[in-house]
């Protein structure tokens, strides 16, 4: 026995326990009404259920009433066959992740006999490293919307690890130990500085997604670790929406520095940076030292921090500039005095000439043959240039933030032999408008989804297969058809859109329009409101229907940077900025290689290497819930619940429990029930194969009634309904209900015959 379903197939876990039976015998008191609730859940009870598979039923109105209950009883974690669902409490629970119960699940023989945990999901998975045979590695995939916990999922992992991870009784010398764990845990202050932000739904959201691995030694001491990320939300820079902020690290910037360092990054107490609106939610701002004090850490040194810092105080000068139309439109934009300021001041910070920055932003260099034509920008162009200068520094400046800490937390790989990776991504979206982000982060997650399911089917496959089942999930279709209307060759929503951006027409989105509706008519994933005034594409995700709207798709995926702004940040004295802009190839400047970098290419790749190494990896699936909009504790809203719920596929892996056998009850559960179907109906036996082999005195039992009820339907089509395992009977709803039908009508009829008895007594 070594998979965790193994274990809970042996049934290990403690509460939530399988099919409760109220009536044993056949008296005068059976009620005849509602008696199939002996096999349902019993309401008042369902707060006890660990495991929301294990309701009967499986439907979505029961599972969403036990998550509910388990709620209001300040239960967040529950099972849900090999898923774990983790409501946000949206208030500190005390004791709940402390350093004991940490140790607890970690020394327990049995942690799966614990409540419902986190934890139980990063032991397992450490547990699981080990393997029989042959170590395996392990991903902890962490999802959920906005605001629903996985970040603070993820963190609690990672302390898991840097906590049993590392006291063992190896020497090892301590202070090796204290800077790696130290390390590792402190990758997550400065990437949530700079990746993190407050939104509408979440006052500290991730703009990007993160796969951190976290590796091992042969004694499964924590050694290293290495983080990808994927797609930063880098408009967030240039473009904050209505009510929400800019990365954190810039408003840390701004309360936490001193005088000193406020002169020399020219920012004044209480200045005013377009860049940097204030939301009407109280954030924590007051983190500066602490994520000053992370870098230090991993080894960023005060030389370092002043080039990034310089870098940022830059940004938001430039945000300040402005630009109007000038009368004569062959003449470049004019800035007006304070303008002039705020870019002098940008030049200064980032170290380029200021005439030269001025001029990249208002005038545009055009190749006519060997010649250089410079064409002046237009205002809302210049606006553009100035935006784009800021996003480019940014994204390449994070960028380098990572490589930077993979450099300091990354363990020589003859040092490691074995990771544990937790993946924290974005989960579904779909909000009034969608565009090119939307659609990558929700192609992810269909990714994320098929991932999901095949690792479900082939945990029930077990199951069945463990019970003597021969029943296969043949018929399941996937959401491989969706993702080949994304991703597919050789014609699909990413590769026209890629052609397109190739193509550099002046009416792209006219033409993707026509394209899409010509050239994917087929496919069934899609379609288009003609008469829409915005044009759009509607996809139907396995989530949900979205429509992503058409206007400033391709030219999100091109992704343009003027070369002029690489040339002039490649000439800063500011040594960081220099280096990453030298060093990094910027490849948008090359038409030849341009298929290769756009968005989505980049994306798709990105994702494509992930998918490769959660193939690699044994999954662990933690589906997190955010049980109200408004972030309080205590207050769960259904509605927002079931559709998260059908969002991480849980509904959707429930239907394909529903498409097998949902109902499971126990041998001796069914015979206390059912026995009197063969007791009564005086039926002979009806041939059968029930395909269970053990002779086991309760199996035959249960074939004997079984074949009893059979007879009395005389039909053999019903024996697909039903299937006796080695320790349990799996059960349609249809069979059910038969079996319901069946004792009720013999109820009655002993009912009626004791009546008459009793009358031909009076
Ligand atoms: P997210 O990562 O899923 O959203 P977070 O992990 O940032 O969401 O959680 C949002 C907030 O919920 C946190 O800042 C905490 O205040 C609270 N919270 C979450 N989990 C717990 C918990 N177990 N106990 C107490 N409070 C919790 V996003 O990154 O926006 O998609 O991008
Ligand atoms: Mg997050």
């Amino acid at each position: 026995m070594n998979s965790a379903d193994d274990r809970r197939r042996a049934g290990y876990r403690n509460g939530g326990t399988e099919v409760k039976v109220s009536c044993p015998r056949l008296s005068l008191n059976d009620s005849l009404e509602g008696e199939v609730q002996a096999f349902l859940t019993d309401e008042d009870q369902l707060h006890t259920y660990d495991d929301l598979t294990k309701v009967n039923p499986v439907t979505p109105t029961t599972v969403l009433k036990c998550l509910q209950a388990r709620y209001s009883a300040k239960v967040f974690y529950t099972h849900a066959g090999c898923t774990l669902v983790a409501l946000n409490p949206f208030q500190p629970i005390p004791g709940l992740y402390s350093l004991d119960v940490m140790k607890e699940y970690h020394y327990a023989p049995q942690p799966q006999e614990f409540k419902p945990h986190i934890f139980i999901v990063a032991e397992e998975a450490y547990r699981n490293v080990q393997g029989q045979l042959e170590p395996v590695n392990q991903s902890l995939v962490v999802s959920g919307e906005s605001g629903a916990g996985k970040t603070w999922t993820s963190r609690c992992l990672m302390k898991y690890y840097a906590t049993v991870a590392v006291t063992s009784s190896v020497v090892r010398s301590q202070d090796t130990v204290e800077r790696i764990e130290k390390r590792v845990l402190d990758s997550n202050p400065i990437m949530e500085a700079f990746g993190n932000a407050c939104t509408l739904r979440n006052n500290n959201s991730s703009r990007f997604g993160k796969y951190i691995q976290l590796q091992l030694n042969r004694c499964q001491l924590l050694v290293g670790a290495s983080v990808q990320t994927y797609l930063l939300e880098k408009t967030r820079v240039a473009c904050q929406p209505a009510n929400e902020r800019n990365f954190h690290i810039f408003y840390q910037m701004m309360k936490g520095a001193t005088e000193e360092q406020r002169k020399e990054w020219k920012m004044l107490q209480d200045q005013h940076f377009v860049w940097l609106p204030r939301s009407e939610k109280t954030v924590e701002e007051d983190c500066f030292n602490e994520t000053v004090e992370a870098m230090v850490h991993l080894g960023i040194d005060t030389e370092r921090q002043n080039q990034i810092f310089r870098i940022l105080a830059g940004i938001l000068q430039l945000g300040n500039v402005s630009f109007s139309s000038s009368t004569d439109e062959s003449q470049p934009c004019n800035l007006d005095e304070q303008s002039k300021g705020f870019l002098q001041r940008a030049a200064e910070l980032l170290q380029v000439p200021a005439e030269e920055l001025q001029t990249c932003l208002k005038v545009r260099t055009l190749k006519a043959g060997k010649q250089n034509v410079l064409k002046p920008c237009s205002q809302a162009e210049c606006s553009v240039r100035r935006d784009c200068l800021a996003k480019v520094i940014y994204a390449q400046l994070f960028e380098w933030l990572v490589t930077f800490i993979n450099n300091s937390i990354c363990a020589d790989r003859s040092m490691w032999c074995n990771f544990i990776g937790v993946l924290d991504v974005y989960g579904f979206e779909c909000f009034q408008i969608n565009n090119l982000e939307q659609l990558c982060i929700n192609y992810a997650n269909e990714k994320l989804q098929q991932h999901f399911v095949a690792h479900y089917l082939r945990a029930q496959q077990e199951e069945y297969v463990s019970e003597g089942l021969k029943w296969s999930f043949v018929k399941y279709q996937d959401n491989q058809s969706c993702l080949d209307l994304i991703e597919g060759s050789p014609i699909s929503v990413f590769s026209l859109l890629n052609e397109e951006s190739r193509l550099n027409r002046a009416s792209d989105a006219k033409m993707l329009r026509v394209r899409l509706e010509k050239e994917l008519c087929d496919n069934a994933n899609i379609s288009w409101d003609k008469f829409s005034k915005v044009p759009h594409f509607t996809v139907a995700h396995y989530a949900g229907k979205v429509n992503y709207q058409i206007e400033g798709m391709v030219e999100k995926n091109k992704d343009p940077v003027p070369p002029e702004l690489i040339s002039l940040l490649q000439k800063s004295d500011n040594r960081l900025l220099q280096q990453i802009f030298t060093e990094k190839e910027v490849e948008s400047q090359t038409s030849k290689g341009l298929s290769k970098v756009t968005v989505v290419s980049k994306f798709k790749n990105s994702l494509e290497s992930l998918m490769k190494i959660l193939h690699s990896t044994t999954p662990h699936y933690t589906r997190c819930i955010k049980p109200n909009p408004d972030c309080k504790p205590l207050t769960f809203r259904k509605e927002e619940v079931i559709m998260q719920l059908e969002a991480c596929g849980i509904v959707e892996t429930i239907h394909i429990s529903a498409a097998g056998f949902p109902i499971r009850i126990p041998f001796k559960s069914f015979i206390q029930r059912y026995g009197l179907i063969a007791k009564y109906s005086g039926s002979g036996s009806h041939s059968v194969d029930l395909e269970a082999d053990s002779d086991g005195v309760l199996q035959l039992e249960v074939k004997n009634v079984l074949r009893a009820a059979l007879h009395c339907l005389s039909s053999e089509k019903h024996s697909s309904l039903v299937h006796c395992g080695r320790t349990k009977v799996f059960l349609t709803q249809a069979m059910l209900d038969l079996l319901e039908d069946q004792r009720k009508k013999i109820l009655s009829r002993c009912a009626f015959s004791i009546q008459c008895c009793w009358l031909r007594y009076q």
